[in-house]
């Protein structure tokens, strides 16, 4: 059997690193905390870390403002932490994978300070400045991603400089050619220290339209929403030039072995799977956020993964996400009992899994209350819901005060439940979620047919019910689930080999045999062994 990579037969967990573990009791998360806590990672079963920005930041964004590519912020502790916490990570055997930020760099990074000095300095054109349009106003109708306007004027040179997202987080002019290579020199820089590979943020917005002409506007608009929505971004994104980057990216990750690149993009499924390149040789993994935002019902689901599948080029490796730290929780969204459903198809699904820290305790919804609000999002445009404080707060270790995540206030409120849906707690209670988690990912590493196997869908009676089956070899799987509130009953495929549950999402139905008929409780998902 040829060797499989491990980004596409392993899991992927996300960590925040403010708020998995204070090491140092400031309130905040840092490098030494994720350290402490690799042994969970290992009992848990992933395989890969991926990090959320480390690196020399003012903060506005939480580290996507990066004032210095190669340094580590320290809030989160200094290179040589990064060097241990690396060493240990790979000792592990596990991977690690950076958060890398091309788009736009920090407003005080010196390259923009340089870029602002004046309008012939050399870097100039490493951003994107335009003149006012002819009544002063902004250059064109671009919006920021975190509303108002994407053009900021500074008033020394006259002219406007573009921001997809805060006015201090300028824009790179990746159309200018020593941009690139500074930038591939800074992913040289982490890939020679080891790393595994990047998760690189908003890489389809890396190209703009060279007219800067307006987006359209946007007929499904309404004031409910985040004002970027007013108009559909033609022109701002998703540019076809894009993909010459993504592929010297992806060049650049090929001189090194077994490393990874992975695209963070919210486009419509037709548009995601142009990220893989032509002849793959783009992203490895466009992430997959369908599952974010279809509606939480079997034959949606049913569908999207049908389309997904049918989407992927050829040799395309697929991969799915349940949540990050841009969106609401998986268990805000869909409830506890649906959240154990929700892990039981994210780690059968055919593709890479990535976890969010968190989910596997349950977290939820978390309200923060107005004076908290860290969210700069939250702060430009509050009451529209879009805040991502939420999903960001303190990872819960034990019922401790601050739930061991620090012994002081931490940056951002611990969920109410924090004495008993914290790790410690959770680890000792054997039908969990966070032991559903721990099974999930001992079934998925041990059986190759639900990580790697084909998927085929298979037809139901039930309309609340999303059944599949997963073949690798001799391996097979089916695994049925019930998105309903009801009890259901469901006819399995005919077989001559024996069958019995090998996990149920209730933790309570292991090796039960089974015949013709699978009954499933309220909410329940089963995977099912052949043979
Ligand atoms: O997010 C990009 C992005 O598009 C999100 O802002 C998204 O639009 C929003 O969360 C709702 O879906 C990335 C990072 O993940 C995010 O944390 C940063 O704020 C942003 O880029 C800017 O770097
Ligand atoms: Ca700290």
């Amino acid at each position: 059997m040829t060797e499989i990579a491990w980004w596409k037969r392993g899991i992927v967990y996300q960590i925040y690193p403010r708020s998995f573990q204070d090491s140092n009791n400031d309130g905040i998360g840092d490098l030494e905390g994720v350290r402490q806590r690799l042994d969970y990672l290992v009992w848990l079963g992933v395989d890969a870390i991926w990090l959320s920005p480390i690196f020399v930041s003012p903060m506005a964004d939480f580290g996507y403002d990066v004032a210095d590519y190669r340094a580590i912020d320290p809030i989160f502790g200094t290179l040589e932490d990064f060097d241990d916490l690396l060493a240990d990570v790979h000792k592990r055997g596990l991977k690690l994978i950076l958060d890398f930020v091309p788009n736009h760099t920090s407003v005080v990074h010196p390259w923009f300070l340089d870029s602002r000095a004046s309008r012939d300095n050399a870097k100039r054109d490493w951003y994107i400045w335009r003149d006012p349009a002819p009544d002063g106003g902004p250059p064109n109708n671009w919006l920021s991603n975190f509303g108002g306007p994407a053009w900021t004027l500074d008033g020394a040179s006259g002219q406007y400089y573009y921001h997809a997202f805060l006015s201090q987080q300028p824009d790179l002019n990746w159309r200018n050619l020593a941009v690139r290579d500074a930038m591939y020199d800074i992913l040289r820089f982490w890939l020679d220290r080891g790393v595994d590979g990047f998760r690189v943020d908003v890489i389809w917005h890396l190209i703009k339209d060279d007219a800067f002409r307006d987006n359209p506007p946007n007929p499904a608009y309404d004031s409910k929403q985040a004002e970027i929505n007013r108009y559909l971004q033609v022109h701002s994104a998703d540019q076809a030039d894009v993909h010459d980057v993504v592929a010297e990216m992806r060049n650049v990750i090929d001189t090194y072995p077994d490393r990874v690149l992975i695209g963070e993009i919210y486009l419509p499924l037709e548009r995601l799977v142009t990220y893989y390149g032509n002849g793959l040789a783009g992203a490895h993994l466009p992430f997959n956020f369908q599952l974010i935002h279809t509606a939480w019902n079997a034959r949606e689901i049913a569908s999207l993964i049908h389309d997904y599948e049918i989407a992927l080029p050829e040799g395309g490796w697929p991969n799915w996400v349940l949540g990050n730290h841009d969106q609401p929780r998986i268990g805000a969204r869909v409830g506890q009992d649906q959240a154990r459903l929700a892990a039981m198809l994210l780690l059968t699904l055919r593709g890479t899994p990535t976890l969010y820290y968190g989910d596997e305790i349950g977290l939820n919804k978390i309200e923060i209350a107005p004076e908290l609000v860290q969210d700069p999002w939250e702060k430009n445009e509050p009451g529209l819901g879009l805040g991502r404080d939420p999903e960001r707060t303190p990872m819960q270790w034990d019922s401790s005060h601050y739930a061991g995540f620090s012994k002081v206030e931490p940056w951002l409120p611990l969920g109410l439940s924090s004495s008993s849906c914290n790790v410690a707690a959770l680890r000792e209670i054997p039908r969990s979620i966070l032991n559903l988690y721990r099974r999930l990912v001992d079934v998925r590493r041990k059986h190759l047919a639900l990580s790697v196997g084909d998927y085929a869908q298979l037809a139901v009676s039930s309309a609340q019910v999303l059944a599949y089956e997963r073949e690798f070899g001799a391996d097979r799987h089916v695994v049925v689930l019930n998105f309903g509130h009801c009890d259901c009953e469901v006819a399995l495929p005919q077989t001559e080999s024996p069958r019995c549950i090998l996990l149920s999402t209730c933790l309570d139905r292991d090796g039960e045999p089974i015949g013709r008929i699978l009954k499933l409780r309220p909410h329940e998902g089963v995977i099912v062994a052949y043979g």
